[in-house]
């Protein structure tokens, strides 16, 4: 008779999920024993690293990806990254060993204590099977779960216990189950909106990271070019949903209500696709919306349509969407938008230090066209997004909470799933501290990341933060005295400190030609 655990595993392949992601302890070696040749596991050596790697491996495969951790101590470790992966709609199935159901009442050591309530709010559903005979229903359910909209982590706690019990007669029935859950908004209404679309003056889109993706992503250029609408990044956002090089591309908004209203100053319609309204950072009291705009957002989350102060909401699927709209709306006979003025090369920094703007010059001038970028210097956001190109899909990631130690650990885990193109991490000094042990599972698993690590010694983004709140005389704002590249040889990767720019060049065009995982200091100025 099959057991539990067979039937599991079954189940995973048949789902694709053969790529685990894990740190293991003593409640998870009866999931993991006889671990089947055809699925690989990553060890991470802290659980935010787990997840991060997991979180870039799913979001750049598109694919949902299971997670492995232990118990509640291990959960823990990832809540902050889970709050990046909450907030980007990653499918992750995360499972957590328990102790034997026998035992829980009295709480032995990694008992794993009210266990679904532990992930809550950072998970979309969390479970415990109620008896052995229930978990490969419960996984089934947790897979589809996670990929259904709004996508998202979900959670299983399972008792070590149960791996070896007799699987449930339904077990194939359930493994067999495929659940489809891309929902398009009613013809009646997508009619509608194209045809505001059509009578709009001036209209303009805002794209959001559920764009990302290569069908939603060609929808949205196919309409932006039929209706020759000017497109902006929306504010905070973790992907990048348009070619940065096509003329209707404007940039990424700011972070800022008042300031992102100013901006948009003269539309009269503003069509938001895929992306929250808004995800805003700084206090930026004012409009909400310019006088005389209308804003209609679609996105596939019943929280994001329901919860803006402004504007309003259809519910529905990106790409499906976009896709209606463009065969919905007429071919706008408005001008194209003046081109963007050009961004002049950057006059460099002082001595020693490079101008955080003239590493994105040089890093846009060495990597190649369909690099992809892995975005976790805080300060320096806006200079990326005017400086490296980015045009084709899934060529941008960013922590999407905000969560530092994203950065490291997924871009491991976008270049597991993007072998053929390079994945480049630009981190702060200071996040990278956030997920240092991500450069040894770059360097066993050989994933040839390269890391460029900004180091201005400082939390530079808190500093400029400071001023904007005008409060002085904070403490634990510098960072000092910290040697990446021995911190990369301490995990066996190869490094190289540079304080100028002829020897970035250098540094990254070899780095580009080896291979391999490579570290690269560049000691900067202050963004
Ligand atoms: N801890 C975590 C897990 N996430 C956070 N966002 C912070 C703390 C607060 N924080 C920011 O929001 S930005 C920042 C911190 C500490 C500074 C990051 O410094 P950096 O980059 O060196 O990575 P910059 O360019 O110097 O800001
Ligand atoms: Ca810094």
């Amino acid at each position: 008779m099959p057991t539990v655990h067979e039937t599991t595993y079954q189940l995973l392949r048949r789902h694709g999920l053969t790529t685990i992601f894990g740190n293991p302890g003593s409640n998870e070696l009866p999931f993991l024993k006889n671990f089947p040749a055809d699925f690989s596991y990553v060890l991470g050596l802290h659980e935010g690293v787990v997840l991060g790697m997991a979180d870039g491996y799913a979001q750049a495969s598109g694919r949902t990806t299971f997670v492995n951790l232990h118990a509640a101590a291990g959960t823990g470790n990832a809540m902050g990254a889970l709050t990046n992966a909450m907030s980007s709609h990653t499918p992750l199935v995360i499972t957590a060993g328990q102790q034997v159901r026998e035992t829980l009442g009295v709480e032995p050591l990694l008992t794993n204590v009210a266990a679904t309530m532990l992930p809550m709010p950072l998970v979309k559903w969390s479970y415990e099977p109620a008896c052995a005979g229930d978990v490969p229903r419960a996984m089934a359910q947790g897979i589809h779960m996670a990929a259904l909209p709004p996508a998202g982590p979900v959670y299983l706690s399972i008792p070590y216990d149960d791996w070896d019990r007799p699987a449930p007669a339904t077990a194939d029935a359930v493994a067999a189950r495929q659940v489809h859950g891309a929902i398009a908004p009613s013809t009646d209404v997508l009619r509608a909106l194209a045809q505001r679309l059509n009578m709009a003056r001036n209209p303009v889109m805002i794209l959001g990271a559920q764009v990302d993706t290569p069908g939603a992503y060609d929808a949205a250029l196919k309409l932006a070019e039929k209706q020759r609408l000017p497109v902006w990044v929306a504010p905070s956002c973790p992907r990048c949903p348009f070619p940065t090089g096509h003329r209707l591309f404007r940039g990424l908004l700011p972070a800022g209500m008042a300031t992102i209203s100013r901006m948009l100053q003269g539309h009269d319609l503003i069509l938001v696709v895929g992306a929250p309204v808004f995800r805003y950072h700084q206090y930026d009291p004012g409009l909400a919306l310019p006088k005389g705009s209308e804003l209609v957002a679609v996105m596939d989350d019943p929280l994001e349509a329901s919860r803006p102060w402004m504007g309003d909401a259809i519910l529905g699927d990106a790409q499906l969407s976009l896709e209606a709209l463009r065969d919905f709306t007429d071919t706008a006979g408005r001008k194209w938008p003046d081109s963007l003025p050009h961004v002049a090369a950057s006059a460099g920094g002082v001595s020693g230090r490079l101008a955080p703007e003239q590493v994105f010059d040089i890093v846009a001038r060495t990597a190649p066209a369909d690099a992809v970028y892995v975005n976790e210097s805080t300060s320096t956001t806006a200079q990326l997004w005017q400086r490296l190109p980015m045009n084709q899909p899934r060529s941008y990631f960013f922590p999407a909470a905000g969560g530092l130690g994203f950065g490291l650990a997924a871009a491991v885990g976008v270049q597991l799933a993007l072998p053929d193109r390079r994945v480049i991490a630009i981190v702060g000094d200071g996040s990278a501290n956030y997920a240092i042990s991500a450069l040894w599972s770059a360097v066993q698993y050989q994933v040839p990341v390269i890391f460029l690590i900004m180091n201005n010694g400082s939390y530079g983004a808190l500093r400029w933060f400071a001023q904007a709140l005008n409060v002085d005389e904070v403490p634990g704002l510098d960072v000092p005295g910290i040697d990446f590249c021995a911190l990369a040889q301490g995990y066996g990767m190869r490094s190289s400190r540079v304080h100028d720019a002829e020897s970035l060049s250098t540094q990254l065009d070899q780095a580009l030609g080896l291979k391999i995982p490579f570290l690269i200091e560049v000691m900067t100025e202050l963004g």
